[in-house]
């Protein structure tokens, strides 16, 4: 029995519904906060209790630690977890939660001090002997001091800020001449970003592996490692894919790297869940890089090889517990491979999407296939919170087999409303430097071709697909039936329509002709017989006939457009429909208002002057991404109900807009 009843999960997303999982396996009693952002969000119905905390932002709810203190009184909580991110690593509220009486599910708040500081880790480091990337690390900030070590290292050198973390604050340096510059520039940065001008500077270590070491300590001066994570598969310090265990791993380096970790730990003074991240060069030395003081991301792919439930293990630690196993008893089984699915467009940079998640399928969980995730069908995506999606994590005996099942995992995990990495994940998955396990951090750069292909017009049996599925659904709702369509259907012997689509930069029109038996589906210069049945219970299910071979297709309809998933690949078709009115990205409000809260950035029509359909009128900015708000039809618009560089709610509406026929 856990000495405590009642927790306090202080996150959102999926880290808030994984912990709750647990917690409530455990018999706890769950509490959640949740900002006005999340009124709606799964992790509020995941838990038993949940705690309104106000604000949007990350600043104005989860990262108040005052607030989140009130919410455990008031909800009777007895410990908080943080969770990740957040006030995770946040030395000044464990130490609160301690002072008010509750119980941390976290390390003591002197040992996620003592992590905080680069140089100040990597000092305590080099006392217990954990080996460090060459470089220095002392106190004095004198820049010709900083040069002389830079040269002593050999270039090329990374500087680095002292405060930073997880890649912020850094410069690499070719040779000596650049220093003084980049040194500037780092120190500025890091100035800005912590608060912190030191710096330390490293030998830069090229074509570098992240490995980290999952380790456990108890409040009775036990500690172990679970193995490693390879997180090596990054872009722009954000990880994408993670494994255990490490590709190439040997038993003798994992128990030196394993060593070192337990080492840090001990020297760090550590209790519960601690992750060491290495740097590793191509020949296999490693070194410490940094220690982070909460459950990671990443965890699951750790639990998968270990059989362990790792919040278990965190929250009978927080309760006093021993550790329940002795480090011969770690046993890791199979290989685990994690894919982060984010809300993301790759084709623009990575840019966050949000909007409405109008469909959303996934694999079934099984023993070999887990899903962490805090969203589902229907949810909207905001602007404000990190873009994961989900977690997609699989088991193999081996890492081929891990792979295999990842790659069937993707294809099935289809979502439709925001852009986001699955295509991506797909090509990065199959990608010969990653299936070989050719890894380290500049992966995704060295596979750039294959994992940014041109877009290509979709196969022929796609666009039929996507022909097939329209017809399939106008044939399901009598007002659209061809017997009641505006554009060139007749009554007569040879019945004959056109679909025109739109997709991969090309337009197709797709000749249609009713026979008896099906559809004759015409298409550049070859006729196919097709048919299309809609599944029982499902508007996105169907069997597809084409030329007598059967497929099972997902056709998603929504704003305008078709998302086809068929035979593994995934299309999205315009249907464009000359009479039909152009859906505009405000459809469903009697004005144009404004789809998400945001910034409107330009005015771009001039009021009174009559505009065409489609024409700009307005350009708003919500998370670096900008949308243009566009004429719906010919008309007029009559003014702007807002101005440039006002923050504006979702919903607010925009502009005065009067359709031509009603001038
Ligand atoms: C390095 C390095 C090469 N040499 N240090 C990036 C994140 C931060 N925690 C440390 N990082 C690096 N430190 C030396 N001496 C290369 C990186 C690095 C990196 C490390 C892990 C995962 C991805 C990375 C991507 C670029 C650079």
């Amino acid at each position: 029995m856990l000495p405590f009843t009642s927790l306090l999960i202080a996150n959102r997303g999926e880290i808030a519904c994984r912990i709750a999982r647990t917690a409530r396996r455990l018999g706890l009693r769950t509490v959640a906060v949740y900002s006005d952002a999340d009124a709606h969000a799964r992790h509020v119905s995941a838990c038993d209790v949940a705690i309104g905390i106000g604000g949007r932002t990350p600043a104005e709810s989860y990262l108040r630690a005052d607030a989140i203190i009130g919410a455990a009184r008031r909800s009777g909580a007895q410990a908080i977890h943080p969770g990740y991110g957040f006030l995770s690593e946040n030395a000044a509220f464990a130490h609160l939660c301690q002072r008010e009486g509750f119980i941390f599910v976290g390390p003591p708040a002197e040992a996620i001090r003592a992590m905080g500081s680069k140089s100040a880790a990597k000092t305590l480091m080099e006392r217990a002997g954990v080996p460090l990337t060459p470089g220095y690390h002392g106190d004095s900030q004198d820049a010709d001091l900083l040069r002389a070590e830079a040269d002593r290292l050999g270039y090329p050198v990374l500087i680095k800020a002292s405060a930073g973390g997880g890649g912020r604050g850094m410069r690499r340096v070719e040779s000596a001449a650049e220093f003084a510059a980049a040194l500037a520039s780092c120190r500025r940065e890091a100035g800005a970003s912590f608060g912190d001008e030191r710096v330390l500077v490293e030998k830069y270590l090229l074509r570098p592996r992240h490995i980290e070491i999952q380790v456990f300590a108890d409040a009775h001066g036990h500690c172990l490692y679970l193995g490693e994570r390879d997180c090596s598969v990054q872009r722009r310090h954000q990880k994408v894919l993670e494994e255990a265990p490490a590709p190439g791993m040997t038993a003798a380096r994992r128990a030196a790297m394993g060593a070192a970790a337990v080492a840090a730990a001990r020297a760090a003074g550590y209790v519960g869940a601690g992750t060491v991240e290495f740097i590793v060069a191509p020949g296999g030395e490693f070194y410490f890089m940094e220690m982070n003081t909460r459950l990671q991301v990443e965890h699951p792919v750790t639990e998968m090889i270990t059989g362990l439930d790792l919040v278990e293990w965190q929250l009978r630690v927080a309760a006093g517990e021993p550790l329940p196993l002795t480090q011969e008893q770690v046993v890791l089984n199979g290989h685990a491979l994690e894919a982060r699915i984010y809300a993301e467009d790759p084709a623009r940079d990575f840019l966050p999407s949000i909007g409405r998640l109008e469909y959303l399928a996934t694999p079934p969980a099984a023993d070999d296939v887990r899903i962490d995730t805090g969203i589902a069908q229907g949810d909207r995506i905001s602007p404000y919170y990190d873009s994961m999606l989900a977690k997609l994590i699989v088991w193999g005996s081996d890492r081929e087999q891990a792979l295999q099942r990842m790659l069937a995992a993707l294809d099935q995990y289809r979502i439709v409303g925001v852009a986001n990495n699955v295509a991506f994940l797909q090509r990065l998955v199959a990608a010969s430097a990653f299936a070989r396990a050719d890894l380290d951090t500049s992966l995704i750069e060295r596979e750039h071709a294959a994992l940014f292909p041109d877009p290509q017009p979709p196969p022929r049996d796609a666009w039929l697909a996507a022909a097939a599925a329209i017809l399939c659904r106008m044939r399901g709702s009598p007002g659209n039936s061809p017997w009641a369509a505006r554009d060139g259907w007749r009554l007569g012997a040879r019945a004959q329509r056109e679909l025109v689509l739109r997709a991969g930069g090309a337009t197709e029109p797709v000749g249609v002709r009713y026979l008896e038996s099906g559809w004759l589906l015409r298409i550049g210069e070859a006729d196919v017989a097709a048919g299309c049945e809609p599944h029982a219970d499902s508007a996105t299910e169907f069997t597809l006939t084409l030329d007598g071979r059967r497929d099972r297709l997902t056709a998603v309809q929504a704003g305008g457009r078709v998302h086809i998933f068929m035979r593994g690949v995934r299309m999205v078709f315009e249907h464009v429909d000359p009479l039909a009115a152009t859906p505009s990205i405000a459809a469903g409000g009697s004005g144009l208002r404004a789809p998400m809260p945001g910034r409107v950035i330009v005015l771009a029509a001039t009021p009174g002057i009559e505009v065409a359909k489609g024409a700009a009128l307005l350009v708003m900015e919500a998370m670096k991404i900008e949308h243009t708000i566009t004429a719906p039809s010919a008309g007029v618009l009559r003014s702007f109900r807002v101005a440039a560089g006002e923050q504006v709610a979702e919903g607010t509406e925009l502009v005065e807009f009067v359709p031509a026929q009603e001038n």
